[in-house]
């Protein structure tokens, strides 16, 4: 049977996501774009919510929100602000591979402190001369006794300045390429780790990015997700999962940007009567609309093949890349219906452009989606 419809609880989810993008998110969001400002009195109130770190289990203390959840929270609060969502999304991507592959030991350690208070983790698997490919990673990682230590640097990692702990993906073996890769769980404040924040983003300028450099980080050997060699497969299961969220940010974006064109359309008069009745706008929000729809289908149903233990690589590809893509085609077509006006910060759409061109780069480029899409029909 086929469901369109969200159930009780699933509309108290988005409900309270809404509520609190419009009153804490929305009115915020362009004075924290403005100064680049990490909001963290914001975060501590979602995190007060229950609406950060959403996919840690209830057995350690977290919600354990399903997909389907995750991305209704994910659609009202990238609605009110990208940046701020990528905040909380980011975190959940460095909780997703503890879930996946932590032992309940690990999970007990890991995951029960970010329930406790507003506390972030993240994910470090890109580097300054590595993305795309990503197992061609250069990040070393040495067995040494009951110690694993780190050296190298991992690139772009929403967080990395302040999350509580990171999972870094590092090589045993670079002769090996896929099979050498391991996944650390490495602490803030271990010894060698730094983190340099990077500044002058396009877009997305509250949610914060660093540069982390590891030179000669030591962690106990307990602190390895799965086995060595088990790192390339549990970074790609996790992103499985987690450009899902970025799809359902994509759809929130997509909707506010139709909101805004549809709301100045019928303000803004032109030829003796509001620009909403010339048919050339009229379709640039039928596009917008089209856009939202389609973007969300495709989003919820790559949600519930999770949810239903079928995670698909595919099917959370093609919700990514065609959410990202319809997503910013929105936020141009309601920049283009603001004329001069869009093109200032007096009105929110060009701030939605800037920031969602990430979506179409982060947790794999909109080029890797296309890949990975590609490989499950030639396979
Ligand atoms: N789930 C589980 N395992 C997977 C997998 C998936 N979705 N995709 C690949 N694997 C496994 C394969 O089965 C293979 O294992 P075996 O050799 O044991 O069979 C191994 O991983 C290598 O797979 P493949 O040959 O397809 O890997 P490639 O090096 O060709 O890379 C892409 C594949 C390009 C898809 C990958 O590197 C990628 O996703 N890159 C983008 C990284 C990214 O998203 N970065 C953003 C960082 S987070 S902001």
């Amino acid at each position: 049977m086929i469901d369109f419809e969200l159930d009780p609880q699933q509309r108290q989810i988005r409900d309270v996501a809404r509520r609190f993008a419009r009153d804490e998110v929305m009115p915020h969001a362009a004075a924290w774009d403005r100064e680049a400002s990490y909001p963290a009195g914001t975060v501590a109130a979602a995190a007060d919510l229950g609406l950060l770190n959403v996919g840690v289990p209830t057995e350690h203390g977290g919600l354990g929100l399903a997909m389907l959840d995750e991305a209704l929270v994910a659609e009202e609060l990238a609605y009110a602000c990208m940046g701020f969502y990528t905040i909380l999304m980011a975190s959940d991507l460095g909780v997703t591979p503890v879930v996946l592959a932590g032992t309940s030991e690990q999970q007990e350690r890991f995951l029960r402190p970010l329930t406790e208070g507003p506390r972030l983790a993240a994910f470090a698997l890109s580097e300054p001369d590595n993305g795309s490919d990503a197992a061609a990673l250069r990040t070393r990682a040495r067995i040494e006794g009951d110690e694993i230590v780190l050296d190298g640097s991992k690139m772009w990692i929403s967080n990395g300045a302040e999350a509580e702990w990171v999972v870094v993906f590092a090589t045993a073996d670079p002769s090996a390429g896929h099979r050498g890769v391991v996944a650390v769980v490495v602490e803030r404040g271990t010894p060698g780790l730094r983190a340099q924040p990077i500044h002058g983003k396009l877009g997305q300028r509250c949610a914060p990015t660093a540069e982390l450099i590891l030179d000669g980080v030591r962690v106990p050997r307990a602190n390895i997700l799965g086995e060595v060699g088990d790192g390339f497969g549990l970074a790609m299961r996790t992103l499985d999962r987690t450009r899902i969220p970025v799809a359902a940010g994509s759809v929130g974006v997509a909707r506010r940007a139709l909101d805004e064109a549809a709301r100045y359309a019928q303000e803004r008069h032109a030829f003796g009567a509001p620009i909403n009745r010339l048919q050339a706008i009229q379709f640039k929000l039928a596009d917008m609309a089209i856009n939202v729809e389609t973007s969300r289908w495709a989003t919820w149903r790559a949600a519930w093949l999770v949810d239903q233990g079928r995670p698909d690589a595919a099917a959370s590809a093609i919700a990514k890349c065609y959410a990202s893509d319809a997503a910013f085609a929105a936020a141009n077509e309601a920049l283009h219906v603001h004329g001069g006006y869009g093109y200032v910060d007096e009105y929110p759409v060009a701030k939605l452009l800037r920031d969602v061109k990430l979506n179409q780069i982060y947790e794999g480029t909109n080029e890797v989606m296309r890949l990975v899409i590609a490989r499950s029909l030639v396979r």
